[in-house]
């Protein structure tokens, strides 16, 4: 049986502009007004916000399952979750952990997609069908993704496949999945669970406990993601930025913690392989009008680029001699 999360009450959460919600149903629709439709939707959406609830994907029985197995594997004792603890000074990225902003905060990741690069042995072995329901989540979420790659390859007047193509591809785009689990917090506003920053991915797809939490800055406001049942929101990263030569927002964002329920939230990145892909802003996008607003890189050296802007702002000025 799925697990039943109460909704938390949201306060004002009528009030101001909301994150578009897309059904994305209407890119199979016969009717080509109601496919049009759809294309716009999701390139204003893309344009505007950079962030969307996506309904009509065909898969809320699989992110029930999801969450079930998610939250029962961080109500597992400490001694339990630490067999898949990170191994970070050995340079191993996926595993359990707190990395987050409020250390109380754990979280598990793991690469999801493409299957033959994933790496079994370090999924949660407990639940016992964690590793068969999250791998069914992502053969269904790996579908959604092409559908959302083709309304916004669509949607910049590209042929459908075009984006997809260009990101990698089937091989070369993976899917990341981690769980953050934040604990309640009695002074939510002294704490962030995710830090203020923007996604350096493509594609960012979120789901949670019906716990809101997730922020996006729009318009100078912070806006926050309001319970839509059976969506699943998606942000556009950095990388989908460069590619549309800056016409798609990564969005800002960040994650609240609450003060009353503990929040989990599940989030797959859909990001290039590390130095397989060359990010550029796509050819047909630059024009004389338009021309590229970012250079030639690999994800990884994106990666590096943007890890080192975050270290020089932390780190103090040095000192004047
Ligand atoms: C992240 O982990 O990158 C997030 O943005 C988390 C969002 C959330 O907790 O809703």
């Amino acid at each position: 049986m799925a697990t039943k999360v109460a909704i938390v009450e949201e306060k004002k959460s009528d009030e101001g502009p909301q994150i578009p919600i897309i059904d994305i149903k209407g890119l199979d629709s016969n009717d080509e007004a109601v496919r049009k439709r759809c294309v716009k939707q999701m390139h204003d959406a893309a344009v505007n916000w950079g962030v969307m609830h996506i309904v009509g994907h065909g898969i809320p029985a699989k992110l029930d399952k999801l969450r079930e197995v998610g939250t029962q594997f961080f109500d597992l004792l400490v001694k339990e979750k630490e067999k898949y603890a990170k191994d970070q000074p050995s340079g191993m990225i996926q595993g359990c952990g707190s990395k987050l902003a409020n250390s109380a905060s754990e979280m598990v990741c793991h690469l999801m997609f493409p299957e033959n690069q994933t790496d079994l042995s370090i999924w949660p072995r407990k639940p016992s069908n964690y590793v068969d329901v999250t791998k069914e989540f992502g053969q269904n979420l790996r579908v959604m993704a092409t559908k959302i790659f083709t309304l916004l390859s669509l949607g910049l007047g590209l042929p459908a496949e075009k984006l997809e193509t260009e990101a990698g591809g089937m091989e070369n785009i993976l899917f990341q999945m981690k769980i953050n689990h934040y604990p309640k917090c009695p002074q939510p506003k002294q704490a962030l669970g995710v830090e203020a920053d923007t996604d350096v991915n493509y594609l960012t797809f979120i789901l949670h406990n019906n716990v809101p939490g997730l922020q996006v800055y729009y318009l100078g406001k912070w806006v926050t993601a309001k319970n839509v049942p059976d969506s699943i929101i998606v942000r556009i990263g950095d990388s989908l930025e460069i590619l549309s030569n800056g016409l798609f927002k990564s969005v800002l964002h960040r994650g609240l913690v609450n003060k009353e329920k503990v929040r989990i939230s599940w989030t797959i990145s859909a990001e290039p392989h590390k130095d397989k892909v060359l990010l550029r802003p796509l050819p047909k996008l630059v024009t004389k009008a338009s021309p590229p607003k970012f250079g030639l890189c690999t994800f990884a050296q994106l990666v590096r680029k943007k890890d080192s802007k975050i270290k020089d702002k932390e780190s103090p000025a040095p000192a004047a001699a």
